[in-house]
């Protein structure tokens, strides 16, 4: 992980360079690494007119492993693919998104795209871009806004990965258990989805259930908050974890050990994302499942920018294909993943 954000640091100061020296932009605040969002607009209106496309991306933050993996494509396909990106990390407050949205409409680019951290609270913002005639992009999350506000959504289901968790935590206990599960931010698609994916296939389970749900926020420091919490108030009770992403999982099999119990042994270890931690984990025995989410949306969200520019037609949905990958297999499934 601190290789992938000094990766991705580099990789936005070189853009920048990059980028400003070819626009003739003076030099703009860093964009991401902790120095907060940069909603302000550069005194520039972006080039438009001319052929090369100019997207504005309003990112959530950098609240996980999987988040740095999904930037670090974002900032490599635009450089690769020619792209002039305003680039904004929101460090995963609504309102710095939103700030970064207008900053964007000001500077009139071609296409918005954003993760929108929370579902709710888009309807202004959106029909704002739609009245300046900039086609939203949503990338990695839903916003619950009517159709017309956005032109495609670029990501996962993750209602059915939610599902393929609990197939998998069946698997591993025999169909029997309690489990105490880490949610990811409140109100965001991917914990709302994945909670009800969850809940709905284990219907079909009658001696497994749920003991306690807690968000962590995707994190992995909050995810071990509350597993320490968890593991306090059900003693010796808990057969698994369900945690929405890599990253709380992660926190959880800390406070497992802490504990003095075997994470992936004594406790069952089930989350989403697959980021390579996780991997690290199966091969040490300390996890057992990790549902695929790909957060490598860079290429799929320039070529729907591209499209809608050149006014062609775009899916409402761009849905990643993804995989399930198990313990018995990490030590050679580790040696091919790309984040
Ligand atoms: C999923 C994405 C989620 C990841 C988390 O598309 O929104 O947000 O599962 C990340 O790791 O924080």
């Amino acid at each position: 992980m601190k290789i992938m954000k000094k990766i991705l640091s580099i990789l936005l100061v070189v853009m920048m360079v990059v980028g400003l020296a070819a626009c003739g932009q003076e030099a703009q605040p860093a964009a991401t690494g902790g120095n907060g969002p940069n909603p302000a607009a550069p005194s520039e209106p972006a080039q438009k007119g001319n052929d090369r496309l100019v997207v504005g991306f309003a990112q959530i933050g950098q609240e996980s492993g999987w988040r740095d993996a999904e930037t670090w494509s974002i900032l490599n396909a635009a450089e690769e693919m020619g792209v002039d990106l305003k680039f904004s990390d929101g460090q995963q407050k609504q309102e710095n998104q939103i700030k970064a949205i207008r900053s964007f409409i000001q500077q009139g680019v071609d296409v918005i795209g954003v993760a929108p951290v929370v579902e709710t609270g888009w309807e202004t913002v959106f029909k704002e871009a739609k009245d300046a005639g900039i086609p939203i992009v949503l990338v990695d999350r839903m916003a619950a806004v009517s159709d017309d506000l956005y032109a495609c959504f670029i990501g996962s289901d993750f209602i059915l990965e939610g599902q393929n968790a609990c197939k998998e935590m069946a698997r591993l206990l025999n169909n029997k258990g309690n489990i105490v599960e880490l949610q990811g931010t409140v109100g965001a698609s991917a914990a709302t989805d994945r909670m009800k994916g969850f809940a709905e296939e284990l219907k079909n389970y009658p001696d497994m259930k749920i003991i306690a749900s807690q968000t962590g926020d995707f994190t992995r420091a909050k995810g071990k908050e509350v597993m320490e919490a968890f593991l306090k108030a059900h003693p010796g009770e808990i057969n698994g974890v369900y945690a929405h992403n890599d990253d709380m999982a992660l926190g959880a099999i800390e406070a497992i050990k802490d504990a003095g119990l075997k994470p992936g042994v004594d406790i069952k270890i089930v989350s989403i994302d697959g980021v390579k931690a996780i991997f690290e984990a199966m091969v040490a025995g300390e996890a057992n499942v990790t549902v695929e989410c790909n957060p490598l949306l860079g290429p799929q969200f320039f070529q729907v920018c591209k499209d809608l520019k050149e006014g062609k037609q775009v899916p409402k949905w761009v849905k990643s294909e993804e995989g399930i990958y198990r313990q018995e297999t990490a030590a050679e499934d580790i040696k091919t993943r790309k984040y």
